[in-house]
């Protein structure tokens, strides 16, 4: 397994559970910290420079884990589920061209559905969830060539009324062969029994985690059972990334070293596999 952090491209935004900053001296910190790789929230796919984004993580030697959306949805509503159609539109251009940069910046090529999947907005919640597929099997034919993996992430019922358990979304990953789940363990510790055994529950159909404490602090400085969550992982064959996506307190300096110091822990024997 590899580890990753959330980084915010843009510092005006809502969203409190990540880095913000210069990223040169994110990517530098990271570094030294002995992280594998980085994820970035993009609030706008047409607004980034692509060819300086990659000479930075090359510069630094780090691996874009994922690009993730939530801020096109807090910055400028972009929704998957939008009641209006020209909005559902402009969120499935959106996420093409978020496929596209993440097929020429990725190995991995990842791209979180967050957010920015919506709201039910006083629908039936399957009438949002009929919508919310329309949209999927669009981006998913529009983007065929880039071969982009997307992650639907189950989202607490305080944020989102659309797929907020481990059950919910299994069925998407199931009926979609480009449709992962990222597991946070955060969401997890809200909506789900119990956040280690939806682990196993979700198996094999988990392409990305999300690593941060009930508290929604740095994994170390809350509640949570690291050294069971990564068993659980292990058992179910996970491989992929743990990205820490926590509100950086006491400073980032200090999320960022606690968190990679505590999933090490466990982890450190076996990060090479
Ligand atoms: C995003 O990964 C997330 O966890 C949400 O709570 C906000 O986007
Ligand atoms: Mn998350």
């Amino acid at each position: 397994m590899r580890i990753a952090a959330v980084y915010a491209l843009s510092e005006e935004t809502k969203f409190e559970a990540v880095v913000k900053g210069s990223l040169d001296k994110i990517l530098n910190l990271m570094r030294d910290l002995g992280y594998d790789g980085i994820e970035i929230n993009i609030p706008n796919p047409f607004n980034i420079d692509v060819n300086q984004l990659s000479s930075k993580l090359n510069e630094y030697g780090l691996e874009l884990s994922a690009i993730s959306t939530g801020l096109s949805y807090l910055s400028y509503g972009i929704s998957l589920t939008h009641s209006s159609k020209d909005m559902r539109e402009k969120a499935i251009k959106f996420f093409i061209k978020y496929s596209e940069i993440s097929s020429t910046l990725s190995k991995y090529n990842y791209v979180v559905i967050g957010l920015a999947r919506g709201k039910c907005e006083g629908r039936p919640k399957s009438e949002a969830l009929k919508t919310l597929r329309e949209s999927l099997e669009k981006i998913l034919e529009n983007t065929e060539d880039y071969g982009t993996i997307f992650l639907i992430e189950p989202i607490n019922r305080y944020e989102t009324d659309i797929i907020n358990t481990i059950e919910d979304s299994i069925q998407l990953a199931r009926e979609y062969r480009r449709v992962k789940i990222l597991l946070d363990t955060y969401h997890m510790t809200i909506e789900d029994v119990s956040p280690y055994n939806a682990i196993l529950k979700a198996g094999e159909y988990i392409g990305y985690v999300h690593a941060a404490e009930n508290n929604r602090l740095a994994p170390g400085m809350g509640m949570l059972n690291w050294e069971l969550i990564i068993c659980r992982l292990l058992r179910i064959g996970y491989q992929g990334y743990i990205s820490i996506e926590a509100i950086p307190k006491p400073s980032y300096e200090e999320m960022l070293r606690v968190g990679i110091k505590t999933l090490n822990q466990y982890l450190k024997p076996r990060r090479d596999s």
